[in-house]
């Protein structure tokens, strides 16, 4: 690991009233692997809840992390988006809480957008990159769970995730920790 890190700990959500520093915001459809991945990037196994429980991941949920020689921040765990049913409220509600998070938030440094390697961009995904664009947040995509493919299809799934957004994607692996270091590289670039 290139960081060293002193302490991490949940916080509390959007509503409450903590203190000012630099976020660093996950974002992908459910189940794409963004509590996982948080969980790698802090080198534990459960301090964010993985797997399906969309009860719980409805808001938005705020990680402190305290480095040693660097700022402390946060790492937040935006709610999932794309259900297999999504219905309209609870797609306009996501919409509503993420373009306010997005818009009003002075300490929001970048954008860290995750999809399945196996998966195409879709609506969703262009949203979030186009509300980054439109805030002037930077942001870095993630293709997770690239020990699913062997050498030859992950190449073949970069490019053409490329092609589809026009950005090149880091690829990450939680069980071989593929991709830890350059998440935490493009984390340090902007903190
Ligand atoms: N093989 C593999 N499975 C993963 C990886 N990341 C997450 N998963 C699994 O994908 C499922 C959803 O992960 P989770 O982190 O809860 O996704 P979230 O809904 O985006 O927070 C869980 O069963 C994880 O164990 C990965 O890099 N490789
Ligand atoms: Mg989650």
């Amino acid at each position: 690991m290139i960081v060293k890190i002193k302490d991490a700990q949940y916080t509390g959500t959007v509503y409450d009233q903590l203190p000012d520093l630099p976020e660093f915001a996950f974002a992908g459809r459910s189940n794409v692997g963004k509590s996982s991945l948080i969980n790698a990037l802090l080198g534990r196994k459960a301090l964010v809840r993985t797997s399906k429980q969309p009860g719980k991941t409805r808001n938005i949920n705020y990680f402190r992390v305290d480095l040693v020689d660097l700022p402390s921040l946060y790492m937040v765990d935006l709610p999932g988006y794309g259900y297999a049913r999504v219905s309209h409220d609870l797609k306009d509600a996501w919409d509503r809480l993420a373009s306010r998070y997005f818009h009003e938030n002075r300490n929001l440094r970048l954008i860290i957008l995750l999809v399945d390697i196996r998966r195409d961009l879709k609506d969703e995904e262009f949203e979030v990159l186009d509300l980054a664009r439109k805030a002037a947040i930077p942001a870095v995509l993630v293709a997770t769970k690239s020990d699913k493919l062997n050498f030859g299809n992950k190449q073949k799934r970069v490019s053409e995730i490329r092609r589809q957004c026009a950005i090149e994607p880091i690829t990450s692996s939680v069980p071989t920790r593929g991709g830890i270091d350059t998440i935490w590289q493009s984390i340090m670039d902007q903190l």
